[in-house]
């Protein structure tokens, strides 16, 4: 059944100014329109903008404990509604329903996670260097936030940003991925059933390139949080910090998987196939690079490709389906043309490497698993993030070889060791130049109660998620008060 979605707007859900609209179309089946939904207008933005700033002394000074109490509230009814959630993420975005499920999942815990810290946004107190006189700091909310985010994760990713913004104060103009818009939704109502003042969270419909780019240059926003590509990341970044804004992004990877001669091999297959093709490779922690040593190469390849070519291409809502679509026309066309640099480039495919139109798949975007060996490190697909379902196999002579390999791109997200030798680890875990490492487990799979990011292009501005270092310091400042009860001048350095 199509939905309608509309702009959320001071507590009101509302077409855009225009009256335009557009479409949401299942990945799967795309005779199916998910949703109609509002286009917005520089005057929609415009409009949440004033909304958000509208509400946000009342927010600012409303009990940090209060905030999270309505958080919490929203992981209870996120809980009730989380097969629904999970089914519309699966027609709206492709992934199977397992994995629309730990999506919606990963947003309950962060509801939780987040309530709990609105108990516990410290700070400090410190001695002071005179007498008569105290010293503290504590976290105050940055203002009102915009916050851009992806279609792969619709729900997980919105949830890792609202919730901390929120939490700490802030109000919101949440931007959605243009493919997700009806999750993106279902998000903000459920926010707005456990509480939510008006004003204090609106959402806005558009594409990244009139809507996103917008918000990000508007001067209402004091702050923006984006996940996506590395290429549209940085032109925010360059957008905020031409206007003092604070600014993170979240941005790609090519991630990669080591396999030392000693590794458990039925291991590292299945976590190898995990993370290549779950969610049909279109994370930005898919393991799209697996280093194997030469030892165990022919070997492992042999294995990882029969494994790969058993997998089920279909809807995610057909329980057998291993493998979705992935999200457009314009993504399909890129993991093609990505597969057909691989070829030109010399590196050997070794399964899959065509779209599939047959079998449950005549109506989507669907690629078969593909698995490209022979790939030496400076190839393309070696380098360059797919963002789709095909895996670049290298060989290494050693583990100083194997961690060259991982860290010779321009990413830094997550890499992993399969390895049964712990002083193996050990250097893996010190050298590998990436924000996440895994050890004997894939790329993907990180939980909220930890931070979130990655190094070199990966990565810009404060982490994700929860932890020390995490999203709280994106979306707080600190405050320092020094109060002095001498009743005289008292001069810091100077009396002594
Ligand atoms: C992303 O792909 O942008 O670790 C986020 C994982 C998930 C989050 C992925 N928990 O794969």
């Amino acid at each position: 059944m199509k939905k309608t979605v509309q702009n959320f707007i001071g507590g009101e859900w509302t077409a855009s100014a225009t009256g335009e609209t557009f479409e949401s179309i299942n990945p799967a089946d795309t005779s199916e329109v998910v949703a109609a939904v509002s286009k917005s207008s520089r005057t929609d933005v415009d409009n949440a903008v004033n909304a958000a700033r509208g509400a946000y002394r009342m927010w600012r000074l409303t009990p940090a404990p209060k905030r999270g109490e309505i958080l919490y509230k929203a992981g209870e009814i996120l809980t009730k509604r989380k097969r629904e959630l999970g089914e519309l993420l699966t027609r709206e975005m492709g992934k199977v329903l397992a994995e629309a499920l730990g999506d919606v999942q990963e947003a309950i815990d962060m509801a939780y996670y987040m309530a709990g810290e609105g108990r516990r946004l410290s700070g400090e107190t410190i001695p002071s260097e005179l007498p008569d006189k105290d010293c503290k700091s504590g976290r105050v909310p940055i203002g009102v936030c915009g916050l851009i985010t992806p279609w792969n994760f619709p729900v997980a990713i919105p949830a890792w940003k609202l919730m901390p913004a929120l939490v700490s104060g802030n109000t919101v103009v949440f931007k959605p991925s243009s493919h997700t818009p009806a999750c993106a939704a279902m998000l903000v109502e459920i926010l707005r059933e456990a509480g939510l003042p008006a004003g204090v969270l609106n959402l806005i419909n558009g594409s990244g390139e009139e809507t996103g780019d917008y918000l990000a240059s508007h001067y209402g926003i004091d702050g923006i949080s984006f996940t996506g590509s590395t290429a549209v990341g940085l032109g925010i970044a360059k957008t905020c910090a031409e206007r003092g804004k604070r600014v993170s992004c979240e941005m790609g990877g090519k991630n990669a998987i080591i396999i030392m001669e000693d590794a458990d091999l039925s291991l590292a297959l299945e976590g190898a196939v995990w993370g290549g093709f779950g969610t049909s490779g279109q994370r930005c922690t898919s393991s799209s690079r697996l280093v194997v040593h030469r030892a165990v190469h022919d070997k492992f390849l042999d294995m990882f490709a029969a494994a790969a070519g058993r997998l089920r291409l279909g809807s995610g809502l057909k329980p057998e389906t291993d493998v979705g679509p992935v999200i457009n026309k314009a993504q399909m066309e890129k993991v093609l043309k990505y597969i057909g640099t691989g070829k030109e480039e010399g590196a050997k495919l070794v399964t899959g490497g065509n779209a599939c139109r047959e079998g449950g798949c005549e109506k989507g975007y669907f690629i078969e698993p593909t698995i490209f060996s022979g790939v030496t490190p400076e190839m393309r697909i070696a380098q360059e993030e797919i963002f789709g379902p095909v895996v670049s196999v290298l060989r290494a002579e050693d583990l100083d070889d194997a961690i060259g390999i991982v860290n010779g791109t321009a990413y830094g997200l997550v890499s992993s060791i399969y390895t049964r030798d712990v002083n193996k680890s050990a250097v893996a875990e010190r050298e590998l130049d990436t924000g996440i490492v895994y050890i004997n487990s894939s790329t993907i799979g990180a939980e909220i109660q930890l931070p979130f990011g990655g190094t070199k292009r990966s990565g810009f501005g404060h982490e994700e998620a929860g932890g020390r270092g995490g999203s709280l310091d994106m979306f707080t400042k600190w405050k320092v008060v020094y109060r002095d009860f001498s009743g005289r001048l008292q001069k810091a350095q100077i009396d002594r």
